[in-house]
């Protein structure tokens, strides 16, 4: 039976609907909206975009009085459509939080201790001045890293590579997006961008490995996903957990945790022995088909069944239904790739498999990208560091975002050079990056952490001098540039003026800048004024940005392959890559093999973990308006394994780990929609700060159970799903 769900009643279910005013909206915001509708007062619309997460949603930001009430999508905008997801929604709960940071602090304390006094600017940005040149002056400019996600980094990645610096790390590489990257780009060239370019609206199969989508919430993905679905799209869901999207899929696999390349590999076995792949296709666009025949030979469905506990004949039925549908079949690639240390061949597999059925630059598959582009402004050229930078590691395809963990092993043993400071930018490293002992051992052996962040969270709370940015809504920040079918623009304009004295990140780089000698490299008063110049260059009309939020070029060229569109793919060999040339060359496997990774011995599960539709990794954790939706998270646990063990439905329990990691006490949730072997954790929560009042302590933090992780010797990223937890009961239930 088809099942069908309309977009409305999906976004419902995931809790990611565009319902005006939140539960947490104030009696000030009640009476401004009223007095509105009496004709009293007059609303003001102002167009800006979203950074609760980094798909950068166009937001029509209402304001009466000079207080934001309302945030609505930009219908003018391509991420958004007029819509905003849950946590868009509640974007203004970080205006207003009262948690929030509001003048700059210096530490007085131990570090790590929390004890701050407030500082002036001037006295604050002194003070990182004169360390960061001391440390420049005794030790190098490379010395210093900085670590950083989001728009602040458009600002604070010139002022450290002016400032002499090539150690960065982001972890929106190795902890996100990196080995799919790689694995795509070896394999195609290029990877899929962000936001991807997957043409789920058009698909007719659908297969979601892990990446749970309506749960991962990037707001017009999903969008699509549901038009697909709506238009009768089928769906494949593998996932030992019964995500909202199984709850939507005609074929849930609920695979064996960590075996995803053995069901992958299988699938290509199936088409590649049936014949069902796309013999044009391969013979014009790609090579080494003979190669990856003969390695998969031995991966087959009797085979991948015992390793992945899918029944065989499943395995055939979804391969055989992508090759029937094909190409209007969208493999997705994912986003949050990094699972178990062989992530890049995993998503290799997942480029090969999409490959086979004809779906990259195909309707319903993977599309192209737009050709339009904005011309490369000229800027003054970077010093070159004296010292190679650390931070690719010793990974041979790690990318330039950097690798985190490689700076923070750097930072700890002093070799090959000491790393003394460390800038750190809209990232909550203790959150973000396992293994938190070595990030605390890091910490300590600094001489300067400064934090630039909107919130006291964990990271901020270690810092020696915390610089208090505005958020989102009070500022600019630099263009936002799309590539999908369309190449789009996107303006952040302030929509109120920054609360207490906090300000935005440019201003903050720019006047450390000027501390640093470093002024050239900030060539203008305002933000506003370069936006202006670069709008000038750029053909882009400002007053009309300035007023609808977003722009579109008009499309020239065609998302799909024709016999008059060909695509090109930057690989050695110029074509795609089933067999890859360049891990071959570094000593790789070229076709992905599969290793076996270790399940969870008796009376031990392996902790997974994802994403709640409301909530953003944990920055949104204290937000008011989102807290009030979910304030902590549960674990997971199957409902056998449950009675097993005497735990009863909301019963509290601990989590510890392989290594005495121990969780703070959170609720069970006990349930048929996950397998025996695995229990999971909505991501982001049990913050350590104390000055955030409504997230501190609140749930498990599933980062410190992490406290193993597995490189992928390909690209650097940490796989993190390696670690197995007992559950230990509670007290009595509260
Ligand atoms: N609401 C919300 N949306 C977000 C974000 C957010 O913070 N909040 N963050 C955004 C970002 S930056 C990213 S990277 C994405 C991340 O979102 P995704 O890319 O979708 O993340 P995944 O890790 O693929 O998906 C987590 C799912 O994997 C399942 N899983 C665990 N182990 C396995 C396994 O071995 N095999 C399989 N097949 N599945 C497994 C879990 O049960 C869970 O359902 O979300 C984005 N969207
Ligand atoms: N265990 C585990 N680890 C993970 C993940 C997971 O699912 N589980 N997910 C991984 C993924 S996919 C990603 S992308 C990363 C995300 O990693 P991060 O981006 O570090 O995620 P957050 O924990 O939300 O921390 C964001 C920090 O930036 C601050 N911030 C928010 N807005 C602004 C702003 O406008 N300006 C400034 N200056 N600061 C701001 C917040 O207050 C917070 O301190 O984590 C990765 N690590
Ligand atoms: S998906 Fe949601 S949180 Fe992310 S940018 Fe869009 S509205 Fe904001
Ligand atoms: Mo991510």
């Amino acid at each position: 039976m088809t099942k069908t769900i309309s977009r409305r009643s999906f976004l419902k279910i995931t809790g990611g609907t565009t319902a005006g005013l939140s539960l947490a909206a104030t009696l000030p915001d009640r009476f401004l909206l009223w007095a509105e509708e009496q004709g009293m007062l007059k609303a003001t619309y102002t167009p800006t975009f979203c950074e609760i997460c980094f798909w950068k949603c166009g937001v029509m930001a209402k304001t009466i009085n000079g207080r934001v009430v309302k945030l609505e999508g930009n219908l003018a905008h391509a991420g958004s459509r007029g819509k905003l997801c849950g946590r868009g929604n509640g974007g203004a709960g970080l205006l207003y939080d009262p948690n929030r940071l509001k003048t700059p602090l210096i530490n007085v304390g131990a570090r790590g201790e929390g004890k701050y006094r407030k500082a002036s600017w001037d006295e604050a940005l002194n003070v990182v001045a004169e360390k960061m040149t001391k440390i420049k002056e005794k030790y190098g400019p490379e010395s210093m890293a900085l670590f950083t996600h989001g728009t602040p980094t458009d600002h604070f990645l010139p002022l450290i590579q002016a400032y002499g610096s090539q150690n960065v790390g982001m972890p929106s590489f190795a902890q996100c997006r990196g080995p799919r990257d790689v694995g795509l780009e070896l394999t195609f060239g290029e990877g899929i961008g962000s936001p991807e370019r997957v043409d789920l609206a058009n698909s007719k199969v659908v297969v979601l490995l892990g990446s749970h989508l309506g749960e991962n919430m990037h707001n017009s993905q999903v969008q699509d996903f549901c038009d697909g679905i709506a238009r009768g799209a089928k769906l494949v869901v593998v996932d030992p957990r019964f995500s909202v999207a199984a709850g939507k899929a005609h074929t849930w696999l609920p695979i064996r945790p960590a075996t995803d390349l053995a069901l992958i590999l299988a699938w290509i076995n199936v088409i590649v022995s049936e014949g069902l792949y796309d013999k044009a296709y391969i013979d014009s666009y790609a090579v080494g088909f003979n190669e990856l025949a003969a390695a998969v030979k031995e991966y087959t469905p009797d085979w991948a069944a015992v390793e992945t506990d899918i029944p065989a004949g499943k395995i055939i039925e979804t391969a055989r239904l992508m090759a029937k549908n094909a190409p209007a079949v969208c493999v997705h690639p994912g986003r949050h790739a990094t699972w178990h240390g062989d992530d890049v061949q995993r998503s290799r597999a997942i480029g090969i498999l999409a490959a086979l059925l004809g779906s990259w630059g195909r309707e319903g598959g993977l599309y192209l990208a737009t050709t339009a582009s904005f011309p490369k402004g000229e800027s003054k050229p970077f010093p070159t560091p004296a010292r190679d930078a650390l931070n690719l590691g010793p990974y041979p395809f790690a990318g330039g975002e950097g690798v985190t963990q490689v700076i923070r092993s750097a930072t700890i043993t002093g070799n090959p050079y000491p790393i003394k400071g460390w800038m750190v930018t809209g990232t909550n490293l203790m959150k973000a990056v396992p293994n938190q002992k070595e990030t605390i051992e890091a910490i300590k052996k600094l001489d300067l952490l400064v934090v630039v962040d909107v919130m006291p969270f964990d990271t901020a709370m270690m810092a020696d001098v915390i610089l208090p940015e505005c958020s989102y809504l009070e500022r600019h920040d630099a263009l936002a540039v799309g590539k999908g079918k369309s190449l789009t623009v996107s303006l952040r304009q302030p929509v109120v003026e920054p609360r207490f004295e906090s300000k935005p990140g440019w201003w903050i780089a720019k006047e450390l800048g000027k501390r640093l000698g470093l002024a050239e490299y900030f060539p203008w008063n305002t933000l506003e004024d370069k936006i202006k110049s670069q709008c000038a260059a750029w053909g882009v009309n400002y007053n009309e940005l300035k007023q609808k939020g977003s722009l579109t070029v008009p499309n020239t060229s065609n998302p799909y392959i024709t016999p008059l569109n060909q695509p090109t793919f930057k690989t050695k060999s110029g074509k795609i890559e089933l067999a890859s040339s360049e891990l071959k060359e570094k000593g790789f496997d070229a076709v992905p093999r599969y290793t076996k990774h270790p399940q969870p011995p008796a009376g031990e599960f392996r902790l997974i973990y994802g994403r709640s539709a409301v909530h953003t990794f944990s920055r949104t954790t204290n937000n008011p308006e989102l807290n009030e939706l979910y304030s902590e998270n549960e674990v997971w646990l199957n409902a056998k394994k449950a009675a097993e063990l005497g735990i009863s439905n909301g019963a509290k329990v601990r989590l510890e780990n392989q290594d005495g990691a121990v969780s703070n006490a959170v609720r069970a949730k006990v349930t048929e929609r996950i397998r025996e072997d695995c229990v999971y954790l909505v991501h982001g929560f049990g913050t350590n700060s104390k000055e955030l009042s409504r997230a501190f302590a609140r749930g498990a933090d599933d980062q410190g159970l992490i406290t193993r992780f597995a490189v992928d010797p390909i690209c650097g990223s940490t796989g993190m799903r390696v670690n197995f937890v007992r559950i230990k009961k509670e007290g009595l239930d509260a």
